[in-house]
C-alpha cells in the first residue's frame, strides 16, 4: 500500500508534501517528496495528512476529506494557479489578488449569471457573496453586512467596488442616480484618503463602512458612509518611497490653468508635504502627453517618469472633480475644497530657524518663507501677521492666586513652530476629509430605508519593525472584528443545525466563560473540544478588555496621563505594565520575537498578544498621537477666518473646545466608540465575510508566496475554522438543489416526487453510510470530504445512473 502522504511546515512555501520517516513521542520525521528538501522533523500537531489526488481542487474547501490549514494552502495554490482566485471555506469567500485583469470576471455577463444564484451554484465569487446578502436581506428582512480584511495591498478595496457596483448595476434601477452617487463617493475617497505606500501604490489610509440603502421592494434608495481613523501623519511627512495623499498631486498635475495660478500651485517637488518619500518627485511622460487640456508648465514637465506607472494623477484629477460634480458639489464649494488642499501645500513650505536677537531662545520665520506664509494666509483667509504670530507663538494667562491673569505671549522654539505648523496642517486636511464624507453623505440620501447592506473596508492586523499608535488602534480594531467572527462562524453554524433540527445540543460561549453545559455523542463532543480550544486561543480574557476596558483599560490610561500636568509616555508605559503585569495578553516590551530597531526598554514600550501574533508598541507618541486637539492661539486663528469652508471645519458645538479650555481630544476614545457603534450594526445584521489573501510583496501576478500567505491565512482565523468544520457536517446540499440535478434523468412516475423523499431515496440507492450524513428539514449535510465521494457517484456514468434510478424506484415503489 501506497504510503499516506502528508503536509509538513516550511518556512517558504508554507507547507511541503512528504511522508513520514520516523515518528518520536513528540516529534515526527517527514522525509519531503521533493528531494532538494532534507528530511523535517516537527512536532506531530505540525504535519497534517494530504489528500490523495493531489491535482484535485475543489471550489469549498469543506468538500475536501481532510480540513486544515495545509490542505486549504494547497487548494488556494492550485486554484491560484489554474486563475481560480475566489474559493470558499463553506461561507467565507478567500479572495487572492490576482495583480492583474483576469478576463472576464467582473463583466456584465459575469453580474448577470451570478444574479439570484444560491452559493456555491456558481464559482465562488465576490459577486456571488453580494448576492447571497442581497437575497438574505430579502427573504429573511434583515439587514446584511460583509467584512472585507486581509492586510495592506490583499484587495479589500476592490473586492468592495466590486460588491457595490454589484449592488448598484444589479439590483437597483440600472445606473439610477442614486446609484450613480454611491459609486461616485469612491473615486472622491480614494483621492482625498488613499496613498502610494510600500505596499501598495493605492493604499486607503482610512478604514470606511459604506451602507446601500433598500426599501421593502428591494431596490436601493440610498446610502451612507462612515469612515475611521485618517492617518494624519502622512499629511506633513511619508516614509521612503512613499507619498503623500493622491489628491495633493493630482491638484498639482490635473487643475486647469487658472485654478493653478490662483492656487499658485507648481510641480509637486516644490512642496516641502509631497517629496519627503522621493529624493524627487517625477511626473510621468502620458500624463503630460495628455495633459493638453490642462497644459503644464515647464518646471512641471523637466522630471522624467513618475515612478510608479499606474498612477496617471492628471486623469485621475479630472475623475475626481467630475465624481464631485455628480455628488452635486457646486463650483464654488469644489473650489473652496482645493484652495484648503492648496493653502496645507504653501503652509508647509514655510519654515523657521534660530532668533539670535530672541533672548528667550524663540525662533523666527526663515527669510525664504514671505512669499508661502502670505499665500498660505491668503487662500486660509486670515491676515498674514495673525499666522505668522500664530506659528511662532504661543497664547499663555499667567495665574494670580487662583484668578487668570494676564495674557502673555511665549515664543516658540524653531522645532515648535514646525510641530505647531503641521498639526495645523493635519488639523486642517483631517477634517476637511470628514467634511468630504459629510458633503458626500448629504448628496445620498438615507430617510426612508428599510434594510441595507453594509460593506466594511478596514485594515487589517499589521505590524512593523517599529509600531506606534496608529497600529495599537488598527490591531485593537481586528481584535475585535476577529472576536466578532469567531462568535459568528460558531453561532451560525449552531443555528443552522438547530433550524435544520441535526439534534445537536446549543453550546453557550457567552463572555467566554466556562459554560459548555452537558452534552452528548460524539460529533457534540468533539464541538466542544474544539470551541474549547477556541475561546482558549482568544484567551479567557479578552485583549479587547486589556485594551477598551473603562478605567483601567489601555486607552483610559493612556487619556488619564494626558490630564497630568507633566504627562509622560514612560509613565504611561508603567502604569500600564502596573495594572497589566499579570495579564496572559500583555508583556514587556524585550520578549517581542519581532526584531526591533532597537530593543526597548520596559518603560518605552508594551507588548500585547493579538490573535494574530505578538506586537511591540513603542510608546513614545502615544500620548501626542492620540490628541486631537492643537494649542489655542492656532484654534483661534482658523475659528476666525475669512474662509467659510476653513471656519465652518472648526466651528465646534463644543463650548469648551471654543473657551480653549479643552487641550485633549482623544482619539482612541473616539475611535473606541465608533467601533462600539459599528460592532451594533454587525451583531444585528446577518453576515458575510471576505478575507482577501496577498499572494505576494512583490505586487506582481502569477507569484504564490506560500509562507506569507499561510500566515495570512492563520491571521484571518481560518485554521480554527477548518478544524471546527472538519468535527462536523461542513458540506451540505439543499434537497431542491439535488432533486433538481437530476430531475431531468428521472421517468416520469418519479419526476413529481418530494425532494426530500427523492433524496432520502437516493441515499438508500446508493448504499452511503448513515454515519457520513445527516439529514435535515430542507438540507442533507455531509461529513468531510463525503459530498465529493457522492457527487463523485451521480457524475459517474449513464448506465450507473440508469441503475440508481431502478433502485430509487425499486426503494419507493
Ligand atoms: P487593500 O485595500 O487591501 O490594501 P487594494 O484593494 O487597494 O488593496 O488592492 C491593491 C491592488 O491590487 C489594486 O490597486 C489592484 O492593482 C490589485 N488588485 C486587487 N484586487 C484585484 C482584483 N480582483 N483583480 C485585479 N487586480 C486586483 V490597504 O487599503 O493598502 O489595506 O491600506
Ligand atoms: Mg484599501
Amino acid at each position: 500500500m501506497e504510503r499516506q502522504k502528508v503536509w509538513v511546515p516550511q518556512v517558504e512555501e508554507g507547507f511541503i508534501l512528504g511522508h513520514i520517516v520516523d515518528l518520536g513521542t513528540e516529534e515526527v520525521t517527514v522525509q519531503p517528496t521533493d528531494k532538494r528538501f532534507k528530511p523535517i522533523t516537527c512536532p506531530f500537531d505540525r504535519v497534517y495528512p494530504a489528500e490523495e489526488d493531489e491535482g484535485k481542487d475543489v471550489d469549498d474547501n469543506c468538500g475536501l476529506m481532510y480540513l486544515n490549514e495545509a490542505t486549504l494552502l494547497y487548494n488556494v495554490r492550485l486554484r491560484y494557479k489554474r486563475d481560480q482566485i475566489y474559493t470558499y471555506v463553506a461561507n467565507i469567500l478567500i479572495a487572492v489578488n490576482p495583480y492583474t485583469e483576469v478576463k472576464g470576471l467582473y463583466s456584465s455577463a459575469a453580474i448577470k449569471q451570478y444574479q439570484g444564484k444560491s452559493l456555491g451554484v456558481l464559482p465562488p465569487h465576490v459577486f456571488a457573496v453580494a448576492d447571497k446578502s442581497f437575497r438574505d436581506m430579502k427573504v429573511l428582512k434583515q439587514s446584511q453586512s460583509i467584512i472585507v480584511s486581509g492586510e495592506s495591498g490583499a484587495g479589500k478595496t476592490e473586492s468592495t467596488k466590486y460588491i457595490l457596483r454589484y449592488l448598484c448595476e444589479s439590483w437597483g434601477h440600472a445606473a439610477g442616480p442614486i446609484e450613480a452617487k454611491i459609486l461616485d463617493a469612491n473615486p472622491v475617497l480614494e483621492s482625498f484618503g488613499n496613498a502610494k505606500t510600500t505596499r501598495n501604490n493605492n493604499s486607503s489610509r482610512f478604514g470606511k463602512f459604506i451602507e446601500i440603502h433598500f426599501n421593502q421592494q428591494c431596490s436601493v434608495v440610498g446610502g451612507y458612509i462612515s469612515h475611521y481613523l485618517l492617518e494624519k501623519s502622512r499629511i506633513c511627512s511619508q516614509s521612503k518611497e512613499e507619498r503623500n495623499y493622491h489628491i495633493f498631486y493630482q491638484l498639482c498635475a490635473g487643475a486647469p490653468d487658472s485654478l493653478r495660478q490662483q492656487l499658485r500651485l507648481a510641480g509637486p517637488d516644490n512642496f516641502h508635504y509631497l517629496k519627503q518619500g522621493c529624493t524627487q518627485y517625477f511626473l510621468q511622460p502620458s500624463t503630460v502627453r495628455t495633459m493638453n487640456v490642462n497644459r503644464i508648465s515647464r518646471d512641471q514637465q523637466t522630471k522624467g517618469p513618475l515612478k510608479d506607472p499606474l498612477l496617471d494623477d492628471a486623469k485621475d484629477f479630472i475623475e475626481m472633480d467630475k465624481a464631485l460634480q455628480t455628488l452635486g458639489v457646486s463650483d464654488r464649494e469644489r473650489l473652496a475644497i482645493y484652495t484648503i488642499v492648496a493653502a496645507v501645500l504653501h503652509l508647509g513650505n514655510i519654515t523657521f530657524e534660530d532668533n539670535p536677537e530672541d533672548s528667550r531662545g524663540g525662533g523666527r520665520m526663515s527669510e525664504s518663507s514671505g512669499a508661502s506664509l502670505a499665500t498660505a494666509a491668503q487662500l486660509m483667509g486670515v491676515e498674514k501677521e495673525d499666522l505668522h504670530q500664530a506659528l511662532l507663538s504661543r497664547v499663555m494667562q499667567t495665574a494670580k492666586g487662583g484668578y487668570k491673569g494676564t495674557v502673555i505671549l511665549v515664543p516658540l522654539k524653531p522645532t515648535e513652530a514646525v510641530n505647531a505648523r503641521d498639526a495645523l496642517a493635519k488639523a486642517m486636511y483631517s477634517r476637511l476629509f470628514d467634511y468630504i464624507v459629510t458633503r458626500i453623505n448629504q448628496a445620498i440620501p438615507f430617510q426612508s430605508s428599510s434594510y441595507y447592506i453594509g460593506v466594511l473596508d478596514i485594515a487589517g492586523f499589521e505590524y512593523f519593525p517599529v509600531n506606534s499608535f496608529e497600529q495599537f488602534c488598527i490591531n485593537y480594531c481586528n481584535e475585535k472584528l476577529q472576536q466578532f467572527f469567531n462568535q459568528r462562524v460558531l453561532r451560525d453554524e449552531q443555528t443552522l443545525y438547530q433550524k435544520e433540527g441535526l439534534n445537536v445540543p446549543h453550546i453557550d460561549y457567552v463572555d467566554n466563560q466556562d459554560c459548555i453545559g452537558e452534552h452528548s455523542g460524539v460529533l457534540c463532543e468533539n464541538l466542544i473540544v474544539v470551541i474549547d480550544n477556541l475561546l482558549l486561543s482568544l484567551g479567557l480574557i479578552l485583549p479587547t478588555d486589556l485594551i477598551e476596558a473603562k478605567g483601567s483599560g489601555i486607552i483610559d490610561l493612556l487619556n488619564e496621563e494626558a490630564k497630568l500636568p507633566k504627562s509622560s509616555s514612560a509613565h504611561f508605559t508603567a502604569a500600564v505594565h502596573k495594572n497589566h503585569g499579570d495579564h496572559f495578553r500583555l508583556g514587556l516590551p524585550r520578549r517581542s520575537r519581532l526584531k526591533q530597531h532597537r530593543e526597548l526598554r520596559d518603560d518605552e514600550g508594551f507588548l500585547v498578544r493579538h490573535f494574530a501574533g505578538a506586537v511591540c508598541y513603542q510608546t513614545a507618541l502615544f500620548i501626542e498621537k492620540n490628541n486631537d486637539a492643537f494649542h489655542s492661539s492656532l484654534e483661534a486663528l482658523v475659528q476666525e477666518s475669512k474662509n467659510p469652508l476653513l471656519k465652518s471645519l472648526f466651528a465646534s458645538s463644543d463650548p469648551n473646545v471654543n473657551k480653549g479650555k479643552l487641550t485633549y481630544i482623544s482619539v482612541a476614545s473616539k475611535f473606541r466608540s465608533q467601533l462600539q457603534e459599528l460592532m451594533g450594526k454587525l451583531e444585528s445584521t446577518g453576515t458575510s465575510f471576505i478575507r482577501c489573501i496577498k499572494p505576494n510583496t512583490k505586487m506582481v501576478d502569477h507569484l504564490f508566496d506560500g509562507g506569507t500567505i499561510l500566515s495570512q491565512l492563520q491571521c484571518a482565523g481560518m485554521a480554527s475554522v477548518l478544524e471546527l468544520m472538519q468535527q462536523g457536517f461542513p458540506s451540505r446540499a439543499p434537497f431542491h438543489d439535488l432533486y433538481n440535478m437530476y430531475r431531468g434523468f428521472l421517468p416520469k412516475e418519479l419526476a413529481r416526487l418530494d425532494p426530500r423523499l427523492f433524496c432520502k431515496a437516493l441515499f438508500h440507492a446508493l448504499g452511503l453510510n448513515d454515519n457520513d450524513f445527516k439529514f435535515g428539514l430542507t438540507k442533507v449535510f455531509f461529513r468531510p470530504g463525503k459530498f465529493a465521494e457522492f457527487d463523485q457517484m451521480m457524475k459517474s456514468d449513464p448506465e450507473n445512473l440508469a441503475m440508481l434510478i431502478r433502485r430509487v424506484k425499486h426503494w419507493l415503489i
